[in-house]
């Protein structure tokens, strides 16, 4: 150690009357942050001379960065009907936001039109309805497309979303080629986290790489997949598994393109990534660098000729997880944050979440607070002016190494198992995810990660503050009535014999299915028809919840809390003569399951009988499993805004069935202002966001001891 270094922990022990080790902070990563970084950190570390412009990219992607262009603010949104979120964008637009990105309901998500049965609880929540061209028409009405970027979060039914999208274009009297934007279309993390697949693994690949030829060919200003990491950090991943499974990802397309025939620059230029930017400030802002330093190392291997080949572009948005119910204005600093940490990362686009969106939709108010944080970054603070601010950094740059190389390594465990497909395949990536996750929950449960206003300086009185409601039945019958009026103007025969052509060319692997899907969107085939064609020949993913064990238990060893819960439950265990048994279910299309695999792992260690449900059950469907597995308690997680639809049919299931004894909890995003209704329509107890799992396990005992005592 240099000498001055030295005298500096002479003086740190002075300070703190102990070692400086023993404030050394044990990240989630399992990165140990030091209280001080210097030149000797840096030591060896190869990516220090580079510049923004040049590979391989650490310091950004464009020579001067936000100095030539700042990033795009670009927030996501969509509810409702097309005209309603049309008339937001609109809006939205010319208050200052920079580019549209769409959000798509569930229903929409996965396939089905607004009128299937399975969707009655979806429609136009959590993003907007489209059936078919026409809905997409009047989604982009008076929003030049040649003009502004459009990004659709879309994966499941991406064929017949980009088709409509590419005949909408057309019919705007824009050409695709003139088409600019992203389509999400990454199939791999929606097997491990964001569950809004369709089909199998592999030819929900083959869907990919089709879309990547035709992008490549036809629409040379259009992104053809947005590599995702931000739905993992969601999910509960650490930042290296974030960093990790995503450019492994990222690395598994190109190979799936590769397959097809392409040549690598052809297609390179136009992937991007997206990330998810949470409270670990200087973290996030090592993981952006991080990220396009090993891109780059990735790219190579594949010796493409051109630089923009090596270079990653990516989307940012701040964390959703990270937003509380709790002392709401909250998130609105926390948000701030993050934003200026992606900007420090050097984002090419982002989305500031609204404060309210841990409770409800956007209001107007929230939204515009949320976009006006953008503007004050760039407009305000001065960050846009210098490319890579913090370049050189003893920290970030330590810190962007560390990453870097603790990524890697996880890169090449993937790549041990057979490339990201067969990871995936084997369910690691989704387990690794699934124990950082019931680490966290058990960290803020045990008040040892602080938020505030949650777990320490909550607020004696709650603001209630305003929040968006959907109409969901009025969305339904006019998305229904719209469906029905295109099903009679178009031509019948020319419509079957374009899906008929469509399935074909899915079934037998020759042509390109997305361009057969051009073709019929144009003749007005809908959403859910031309997902069911490529049904007939794909099948559908059937997955399995597994349910993680004794991570949650362990983080909470010799704790007496702990202790007492589990010894309660077990004595009721005694009574009852057997564990009393919980089913967690998933209603209707909404695929967000963190919470529910972290209730049932961390209820399954207290010892209660856990039933994982499958996702995507209709309540009629969840009714009959309770009611087979002879459960005490059935947990509906909801957190896609169903819950006022799907949990009262779920109560009027299981009383039809003889079942009212079976108590109904439910958990997940849930308004304060929805309680009431759900606690009259039988529901015996509420999770909001921010719930502890303990209390929650607490509140489920004294139920069912109530219940047997009446
Ligand atoms: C950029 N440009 C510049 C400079 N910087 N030109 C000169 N000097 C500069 N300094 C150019 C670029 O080369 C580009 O032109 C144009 O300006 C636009 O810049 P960009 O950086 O490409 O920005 P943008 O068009 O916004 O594209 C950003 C990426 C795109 C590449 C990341 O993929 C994107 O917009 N992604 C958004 C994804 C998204 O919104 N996802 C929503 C997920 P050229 O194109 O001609 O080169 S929401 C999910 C929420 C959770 C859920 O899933 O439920």
């Amino acid at each position: 150690m240099a000498p001055k270094l030295e005298k500096w922990r002479e003086l740190a022990e002075k300070e703190l009357k102990r070692s400086p080790e023993t404030i050394v902070w044990n990240t989630p990563e399992d990165i140990k942050v030091k209280p001080l970084y210097t030149a000797e950190d840096l030591e060896g570390v190869s990516h220090l001379e580079s510049l923004p412009g040049m590979k391989p990219f650490v310091r950004g992607p464009r020579a001067t960065m936000y100095a030539g262009r700042p990033w795009t603010i670009r927030q996501y949104a969509g509810f409702s009907t097309a005209e309603e979120s049309n008339a937001f964008y609109r809006k939205a637009l010319a208050a200052g936001q920079q580019g549209v990105s769409v959000a798509f309901d569930l229903a929409t998500h996965r396939g089905y039109d607004s009128d299937h049965p399975r969707v009655e609880g979806d429609v136009g929540k959590a993003g907007v309805a489209i059936d078919s061209v026409e809905d997409m028409k009047i989604l982009f009405e008076g929003i030049p497309l040649e003009k502004v970027s459009v990004s659709m979060t879309m994966n499941g039914a991406v064929i017949p979303i980009l088709a409509n999208f590419i005949v909408a274009g057309e019919e705007q009297g824009v050409p695709r080629a003139q088409l600019s934007g992203t389509i999400q279309n990454d199939i791999l993390k929606e097997f491990m986290v964001r569950n809004t697949y369709i089909y199998p693994p592999e030819p929900s690949m083959r869907i990919v790489a089709d879309i990547i030829e035709y992008t490549a060919r036809e629409m040379p200003k259009f992104n053809s997949i947005s590599i995702s990491g931000y739905h993992m950090q969601e999910a509960g991943a650490t930042l290296v598994q974030e960093l990790a499974f995503t450019l492994a990802d990222g690395r598994e397309y190109v190979r799936a393109a590769l397959k097809k025939g392409l040549n690598v620059d052809d297609f390179a230029g136009r992937l991007s990534f997206f990330f998810a930017i949470g409270m670990n400030f200087f973290m996030e802002i090592a993981k952006l660098r991080a990220a396009r330093l090993l891109w780059a190392r990735i790219m190579e291997e594949f010796e493409p000729k051109k630089a923009s080949s090596l270079m990653l572009r990516t989307h940012c948005q701040t964390s959703g997880v990270s937003l509380q119910e709790q002392d709401p204005y909250n998130n609105i600093v926390r948000t701030a944050f993050e934003a200026m940490s992606a900007a420090l990362g050097g984002t090419q686009s982002l989305h500031t979440n609204s404060f309210d969106e841990a409770i409800a939709l956007p209001t107007e108010f929230s939204a515009r607070i949320a976009r006006n944080t953008q503007l004050i970054l760039q407009h305000e603070t001065g960050v846009t002016n210098v490319v890579d601010p913090l370049a050189g950094s003893y920290y970030i740059e330590s810190l962007t190494n560390e990453l870097a190389e603790k990524a890697w390594a996880l890169i090449e465990e993937m790549e041990s198992l057979g490339g990201m497909t067969q990871a995936v395949a084997t369910g690691l990536p989704k387990r690794l995810i699934e124990e950082a996750a019931i680490r966290k929950q058990a960290s803020v449960d045990r008040g040892e990660t602080v938020i505030v206003g949650v777990n320490k300086y909550r607020p004696e009185t709650e603001d209630e503050i305003e929040i968006l409601q959907i109409d969901n039945t009025a969305v339904r019958l006019s998305q229904i009535a719209r469906l029905e009026k295109v099903k009679r103007q178009r031509d019948p025969k020319r419509v079957e014999a374009a899906l008929a052509a469509l399935e074909q060319v899915a079934r037998t692997g020759e042509g390109n299915i997305l361009e057969a899907a051009v073709e019929a969107a144009r003749l007005r085939a809908t959403v859910g028809e031309i997902s069911d064609a490529m049904r007939n020949a794909f099948n559908e993913n059937v997955a399995v919840p597994v349910i993680v064990e004794k991570v949650y238990g362990e983080s909470y060893e010799n704790d007496p809390e702990y202790r007492t819960v589990v010894e309660r439950l077990q004595s009721f265990s005694e009574t009852l003569q057997e564990k009393p048994r919980v089913m967690i279910a998933k209603l209707g299309q909404d695929g967000h399951d963190r919470g529910a695999k972290v209730i049932a792992s961390a209820f399954n260690d207290i010892g209660f009988e856990v039933l994982a449900g499958p996702l995507f059950q209709t309540p009629e469907e969840a009714a009959d499993m309770a009611i087979a597995s002879k459960v005490h308690v059935v947990g509906a997680s909801s957190l896609a805004a169903g819950h006022k639809t799907l949990v009262p049919q779920l109560i009027q299931e299981l009383k039809k069935k003889g079942a009212e004894n079976i108590i109904v909890v439910c958990g997940g995003v849930i308004p304060r202002q929805d309680y009431d209704y759900l606690l009259e329509q039988g529901v015996a107890a509420i999770f909001g966001p921010g719930s502890n799992v303990l209390e929650c396990a607490r509140t489920v005992l004294d139920l069912l001891e109530g219940r047997r005592r009446n």
